[in-house]
């Protein structure tokens, strides 16, 4: 009985240590095959640098990034004098006259787009060019000239070799007329094509659109067919983005031809290799509101290797590490893949278990069409690229470490030959400074750098490396009951298995990856961890990979601190301090306001204007929102400095914005935000119920803060009149919180953005402590659904949450970790083989709102006290949480058992008093700094260390 008592003392002080060492061992992602698609690819960064690794065994790719890489430059981006135009926009609006206001506002309140000035003049001149250029089978045409390419491309002729191509692309292919059509009229037809088409049948033209959703129907008129053969010849001229033939949606028949009046289905179907020849890539640059982050290159080693077996790719989050191992014959070929933080590299050990049997080529590929590979020694290969049309331009260096065998360089490769072992590095640098200034030599970087990465040995990089990464990692772990029942499978077959009763543990591996990526994408000094974090192939990649702040960015850091990554918050808050300075202006030239205002996204040249329309664009709180996060980081520290010097300046700036912004709405006497938005939902309004919710919060953080710093006490007092006097949340005519100010929801709207309920999470505004309205905000959840993008159902995992619904959340992290490869539709999250959050496409704040959700499942502490077990699913009966945080800074590790506490450790890490809740019991006590509380399953503080 004693040894038992002690045993259990012994588990029971284990659970109560602050920090966590034990890692679950199946804290990886395995394959039995290398990647073929992109999102079967393996990420790795280091915040600096990202990589997606396919692990090929005869071709590997290693496509990588540089996270300040981005397109465009430093530049103003404020139209001036917009705010003459301010009252006129809230006059019509207070009018009922939406779409007259959004009819000026889209002519004078949006951005300033980049190369706006004289574009169309520009465009005019390259399309009468590019027109005139070619005379229709003329002898010009040089048949060498032509390749195949296999039509439609659905995602653009990028996808078909035509990387980053604006411009005229010619396409030619024939068909027979049968011989009873001839004197028929024929259509032809050709599905969507982006941009222009003009459409040629045996040199005359037969059509001509402009619209990237028309489908293309032509008549051939019977004139111009000849018996036999006929040709078809389609000038496609496109000016940005996805190019060419994008096929069409539904079972509309296309790429074929057949009599204007049919019998039945008859047709002539063209085969789908048509021949193409790029007549120009130089289309004039396109304006654009805003920047798209850019990939840098691809690192390829190629090798053979007869009949490789036993392949396995994995990836290690335990300690951040990706391999690929196989044999052939005897021999057992490995790779070893990491990013290295304190370094800012990508390494790479590749090995044979034989001597000299190691033989690779390693060379540099890149999307980007202005590009340069060249020795730079012995053993250093290099590329350079210059972003199109844009102020950027990059180095990467590969330098190879072998320890025997041979090493040649050559302007296009490093040969490695009869080694057994060899390391490579990759750096990378570009010409960024800062967002105003783009004046750093990349080359001068990569040049010095390659003095020190020369006296690097493998095996200390590696083990820095996972030293770095575990200091951070292994402050958090997470046990779900049942054991990991299904690690055995693959993870590509495992998501598809997936039920949470029979294997939680991909839950937990999920929770973990979330913060595997964020240390990955988000350290001290690199840029925050964008759309995509850091991992982009794509030139114009999907909304730019930029930051849209009415949703995504502040999702992508909503585990930072209560999953245990709070120092990974460092770079969002640089963001926010440099919008914070862009943002002044636009605060004067669009409102005529002090302090500073963000609309609804920003990039890395910190754009702080209403971009694309101005039926959604004009949203004024970005800076709002993302303000609210240094208070949460605050609340999770009690780091007083941080709050005086880089916290309470944003935070008052953002607040004497809406000081000034808000106006009296008329009909109901209160303050409302005009013109704004319902994020992406119902057009520009007066006064959308997510905007006063955010300008609430931020004035009582604002006022919580000037207390704490006791400062600006007259300020604080005019915040609380504003705050007052701001649009309540009201309850419509379906029991909905109505997300206007007028009762106008449509209680069968399943729209994506569920902005209204920021009050519940993230926000605070809507609590239990109102059952009323937190009722109606769920009853407008309900009629919102389950479905949704990535995000959005990631959202729903945290509302339920806060809803204290914990088989709800469950139900909505379910179909965030459902196959996102089954082809459920555009507006159906879930994730791919790499566990990549599907919006779809990939879009990374799914994984990171997904692993908060669990979180908030298990933990609350918004509400003045801590919350064990909040939304407990009754799927996850028992399980242990350690290193998870609560506001007050407290770290808590906690067990439960057939869905009831079993014990919890508090360790106060500020001196803070700390109140417990769970189910309904409450227990207050007094802490003192540094020393752990435990509590029994009834909260009895039973053990003080
Ligand atoms: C918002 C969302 C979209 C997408 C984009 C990046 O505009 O409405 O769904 O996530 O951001």
């Amino acid at each position: 009985m004693l040894k038992f008592k002690s045993l259990r003392l012994l588990i029971f002080s284990t659970l109560c240590c602050a920090t966590t060492n034990a890692q679950d061992s199946n804290l990886q992602l395995w394959y039995n095959k290398p990647a073929e698609k992109w999102t079967e690819a393996l990420p790795i960064g280091n915040g600096y640098l990202g990589a997606m690794i396919f692990g090929g065994v005869e071709n590997d790719r290693i496509q990588f990034n540089e996270a300040t890489l981005w397109s465009d430059g430093p530049r103003d981006y404020n139209r001036k004098g917009a705010y003459l135009y301010l009252d006129p926009i809230r006059k019509l609006l207070a009018e009922g006259k939406q779409k007259e206001a959004e009819e000026l506002a889209q002519e004078h309140f949006m951005g300033m787009r980049s190369n706006e000035e004289g574009y169309e003049a520009r465009k005019k001149e390259w399309l009468v060019k590019v027109k005139g250029d070619v005379i229709i089978n003329s002898s010009q045409w040089n048949n060498a000239q032509w390749k195949d390419m296999q039509l439609p491309t659905l995602n653009g002729w990028e996808t078909a070799g035509l990387e980053g191509l604006d411009g005229a692309v010619w396409f030619k292919t024939t068909f027979t007329l049968p011989d009873s059509w001839q004197g028929k009229d024929l259509l032809i037809s050709l599905g969507k094509i982006r941009d222009l088409d003009i459409t040629y049948i045996n040199g005359k033209q037969v059509g001509s659109t402009e619209d990237i959703t028309a489908n293309r129907l032509y008549t051939i008129p019977a004139s111009i067919l000849k018996k036999g053969t006929n040709e078809i010849e389609i000038q496609v001229i496109n000016y940005f983005d996805k190019g060419g033939f994008a096929g069409t949606k539904g079972d509309r028949e296309i790429f074929a031809v057949y009599p204007k009046e049919r019998n039945g289905k008859e047709s002539v179907k063209l085969n789908p290799v048509w021949q193409y020849w790029v007549q120009n890539d130089d289309a004039p640059a396109m304006p654009r509101y805003q920047a798209d982050y850019q990939p840098f290159g691809e690192l390829q080693l190629k090798t053979s290797v007869a009949n490789a077996t036993e392949y396995r790719r994995t990836l290690d989050i335990a300690n951040a590490v990706s391999t690929v191992t196989y044999k052939s014959g005897n021999v057992v070929y490995t790779k070893e893949y990491l990013a290295n933080y304190p370094e800012s590299i990508i390494a790479i050990q590749l090995k044979s278990s034989a001597k000299g049997r190691l033989n690779y080529n390693a060379s540099f590929t890149t999307v980007h069409k202005n590009y340069r590979i060249h020795a730079i020694d012995g053993h250093t290969l290099a590329l350079d690229v210059a972003v199109k049309n844009g102020a950027m331009n990059g180095t990467a260096y590969l330098y190879v470490d072998n320890t025997n065998g041979k090493v040649e360089v050559t302007d296009k490769e490093i040969k490695i030959s009869n080694s057994d072992e060899a390391t490579l590095y990759l750096i990378a640098a570009t010409n960024f400074k800062n967002y105003r200034d783009v004046s750093a030599d990349a080359n001068a970087i990569c040049k010095a750098k390659l003095v020190s990465i020369k006296k690097l040995v493998y095996e200390k990089v590696k083990a820095a490396h996972i030293a770095d990464y575990k200091r951070y990692f292994d402050k958090f772990s997470l046990q779900l009951s049942n054991g990991a029942a299904n690690a055995g499978v693959p993870t590509d077959e495992r998501i598809k298995q997936f039920s949470i009763t029979k294997d939680p543990a991909l839950v937990t591996l999920y929770v973990q990856y979330a913060r595997y990526l964020m240390l990955s994408s988000s350290r001290q000094g690199t840029n925050a961890a964008n759309l995509q974090g850091i991992w982009n192939d794509l030139l114009t990649p999907p909304w730019g990979s930029k930051y849209t702040t009415n949703i995504n960015l502040e999702m992508n850091y909503w585990p930072s601190e209560s999953l245990n990554l709070s120092a990974c918050t460092q770079p969002l808050f640089k963001l926010i301090k440099e919008v914070a300075e862009a943002g002044k202006e636009t605060a004067k030239e669009y409102y005529n306001a002090p302090g500073f205002v963000l609309h609804h996204n920003t990039d890395q040249w910190r754009g702080t204007v209403p971009i694309n329309a101005s039926n959604h664009g004009i949203w004024v709180t970005g800076g709002a929102w993302l303000s609210t996060h240094l208070w949460e980081h605050y609340l999770f520290t009690q780091d007083k400095s941080f709050l005086q010097n880089e916290a309470y300046p944003v935070m008052k700036a953002a607040s004497d914005f809406f000081v000034h912004f808000l106006v009296k709405d008329e009909t109901t006497g209160w303050l409302i935000s005009t013109p704004s938005n319902s994020p992406e939902h119902g057009g520009l309004v007066a006064g959308p119920t997510m905007d006063h919710q955010i300008i609430r919060e931020l004035f009582s953080n604002t006022i919580e803060a000037a207390k704490v710093l006791g400062t600006d006490e007259s300020f604080r007092k005019l915040l609380q009149q504003k705050y007052d006097s701001i649009a309540p949340n009201q309850i419509g005519k379906y029991g909905q919180l109505q997300e206007w100010l007028q009762d106008k929801d449509d209680s069968s709207d399943t729209h994506r953005h569920v902005s209204h309920l920021w009050g519940v999470y993230p926000g605070k505004d809507i609590t239990w402590s109102n059952e009323k309205m937190m009722k109606a905000a769920r009853q407008s959840l309900l009629y919102r659904g389950d479905d949704g993008t990535g995000w959005s159902i990631a959202w729903k995992v945290n509302l339920w949450a806060r809803f204290k619904d914990g088989d709800h959340a469950m139900k909505m992290l379910q179909k965030l970790l459902s196959d996102a490869t089954a082809g459920k539709g555009s507006e159906s999250g879930g994730v791919y083989p790499n566990l990549f959050d599907a919006h779809p496409p990939f879009q990374i704040d799914g994984n990171f709102g997904g692993a908060a959700g669990v979180a908030e499942m298990l933990v609350q502490s918004h509400m003045g006290y801590i919350e064990l077990l909040p939304a407990l699913p009754s799927s996850l009966q028992s399980g242990i949480i350690k290193g998870v945080r609560a506001r007050g800074n407290f770290t808590i590790n906690m067990q439960w058992e057939n869905g009831k506490l079993k014990r919890a450790g508090i360790t106060s890490n500020a001196g803070n008093n700390c109140v417990v809740k769970c189910g309904d019991k409450t227990v207050t006590f007094k802490t003192v700094k540094g020393r752990t509380y435990s509590l029994n399953q009834a909260l009895i503080l039973i053990q003080t260390k």
